[in-house]
């Protein structure tokens, strides 16, 4: 084999699917950069900071199934952890490549820069050690071995993976053969005694539903989970990291299940079925209502992507598709178990002189909302207001629901938007996330993508407003950015940006947004407190609470 190391890692990447590698090129990753730019199945995507890259890097990793981004040894690759430990919370594949000193200089122990100053080079490979599944500092003799070790640990786990290429060593030729790599595959006895218990308690209850959540979406297993719940007949709902997992215009959807917290009657129906069948779905905070849910585990069943638990059993060594395989095939069709009926947002409320209250806004998004559309929304309280619209078919909610670190929409609706072009990115964020990272915007520009993107402007951070004592104290305040003359200021010549502070506006803003054939910017002005339920429901739990 003539391929370098660096060559190597490159070209089984691409048989993966990766077109795009996200980064903040640097000297010692120059042989891993170059390899990049000439390599032709790949495009070097340059951002802003390592940060960005790494949210782009999970963003992309949604929608294509796999990312990767790489950057500098130390200070850029320590900007990038925060990323990588969103994407091991929320289980995306995304390959980490850092470009590391030279070999030789690293066994001298010289002081060069980007190190602590005292010789010792394997500090951050250390540090990145729990928001990875698997890392190794890549040589010419290791290559084959620990490529395929890695890519095996990233899918299965669906995790990210850490390669650190040695400058000296990313441009050898790899030494060795290509290690045979057996399948996973279940246990074919645990998945019959696993699939008959699933069969005999779905048949057993007089109802049944199911809770499908994101470990199947990340499993690239949708369309197997939507056979197998047409297949029984039963409702599903899902919860709030799991939006849109399914279509919600499957005639079987319910609506979202929030605990205690919103939607009394899915919340009635989910917890009075007799057993409920998650279907890679974990009860976070914000999958439960705040740990409202009430869900017996007794009467309760999980196919999770490699194990199954029905009830107090627990059955290893069986994988997901497996079982939804079996299933689809087993499970009784039931026409006897109703669910309630999905209750839409209506239409937006207000006049075009009002100023914009959650009761015009979230309706309004729903309206804008197409079939295929993929929708990034921040954590914040737009994204709890969005968790309720009613979402086409084919579209997608993404938001960081579990890892919950701001900033992070902006550059994943870049990723997601890279990953696939030919559907429209809408990207809804609080104007306190988008300072984190809102120089990413014109790298959409750069890139030739046309997203709309929503600024809430609430004055602050609203959420944070709700949540602490004093709603008013000044740590929740920000300074006061003109944020409709972003884009021009980032380049995105050619854009619509506009401020919207009343519905009117709004509805105009929204229009030619939709029709200037170019990305989009609008600024949407509220009132400091104009909140969609969600939040003011946590509000009124916690008001409860400090007056205990
Ligand atoms: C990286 C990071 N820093 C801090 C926080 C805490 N935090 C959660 S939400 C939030 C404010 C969001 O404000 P904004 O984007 O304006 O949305 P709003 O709630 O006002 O709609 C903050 C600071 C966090 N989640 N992540
Ligand atoms: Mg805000």
């Amino acid at each position: 084999m003539d391929q370098s190391v660096i060559q190597y890692v490159l070209s089984r990447l691409s048989a993966l699917g990766v077109t795009d590698i996200f980064g903040v090129p640097g000297d010692f990753a120059f042989p891993v950069n170059d390899a990049i730019c000439h390599d032709g199945n790949l495009r070097w995507i340059g951002n802003c900071n390592e940060l960005n890259a790494a949210y782009a890097a999970d963003g992309y990793a949604r929608i294509r199934g796999i990312a990767a981004l790489c950057t500098t040894y130390g200070v850029g690759e320590l900007s990038a952890v925060n990323g990588i430990a969103g994407s091991y919370a929320e289980h995306l594949p995304v390959f980490h490549l850092v470009g590391m000193p030279p070999s030789r200089t690293q066994r001298s122990r010289r002081l060069v820069h980007h190190t602590l100053g005292n010789g010792q080079f394997d500090l951050f490979f250390h540090m990145t050690e729990p928001v990875v599944c698997g890392r190794a500092i890549m040589t010419p003799d290791n290559c084959l071995c620990e490529t395929e070790r890695l890519i095996r640990a990233a899918l299965y786990h669906r995790r990210p993976v850490y390669m650190a290429f040695p400058a000296d060593y990313a441009d050898m030729p790899v030494n060795g053969t290509v290690p045979a790599v057996d399948a996973c595959g279940s246990d074919p006895a645990v998945l019959g005694t696993a699939v008959d218990a699933i069969v005999n308690s779905v048949s057993r209850a007089k109802s049944a539903c199911f809770l499908p959540g994101i470990i199947v979406s990340r499993c690239g297993l949708r369309d197997q989970t939507a056979d197998v719940v047409s297949a029984s007949g039963l409702p599903f709902a899902t919860m709030f990291m799991d939006k849109c997992v399914l279509d919600e215009t499957h005639p079987n959807y319910v609506g979202m299940y929030d605990g205690r917290l919103m939607n009394e009657e899915v919340r009635g129906f989910v917890e009075g079925c007799d057993c409920v069948v998650g279907i890679g779905a974990m009860m976070t905070d914000f999958n439960s209502g705040a740990f409202t849910a009430r869900i017996d585990p007794a009467r309760s069943i999980n196919i999770m992507h490699h194990h199954v638990r029905v009830g107090h059993a627990l059955y290893n060594n069986v994988e997901m598709q497996d079982v939804l395989k079996a299933l689809v095939k087993r499970l009784p069709r039931r026409t006897d178990v109703k669910g309630p009926p999905v209750h839409g947002l209506g239409d937006p409320k207000g006049s075009p002189d009002d100023r914009i209250t959650a009761e015009y806004l979230y309706p309004r998004w729903q309206q804008l909302l197409k079939p295929g559309d993929i929708l990034v929304a921040e954590t914040g309280t737009a994204s709890m207001g969005l968790g309720f619209v009613d979402m086409p078919a084919g579209s997608t909610f993404q938001n960081q629901t579990l890892w919950g670190s701001i900033g992070w929409a902006t550059p994943a609706a870049l990723g997601a938007a890279l990953a696939d072009a030919s559907r429209r990115t809408i990207l809804v964020t609080g104007e306190g996330a988008h300072q984190l990272t809102a120089q990413e915007v014109g790298m959409f520009h750069r890139y030739g993508l046309k997203p709309i993107i929503f600024v809430v402007n609430n004055n602050g951070y609203l959420i944070e407003r709700l949540l602490c004592k004093d709603p008013d104290i000044y740590y929740n305040d920000l300074a006061q950015w003109r944020y409709h003359t972003l884009p021009a200021a980032l380049g995105c010549d050619g854009w619509f940006a506009a401020r919207a502070a009343t519905c009117g506006q709004l509805d105009a803003a929204i229009k030619k947004a939709e029709s200037c054939g170019n990305g989009a910017y609008i600024e949407v002005v509220t009132d400091t407190y104009t909140t969609p339920p969600l939040p003011q429901k946590l509000h009124e739990s916690l008001k409860t609470l400090y007056a205990a």
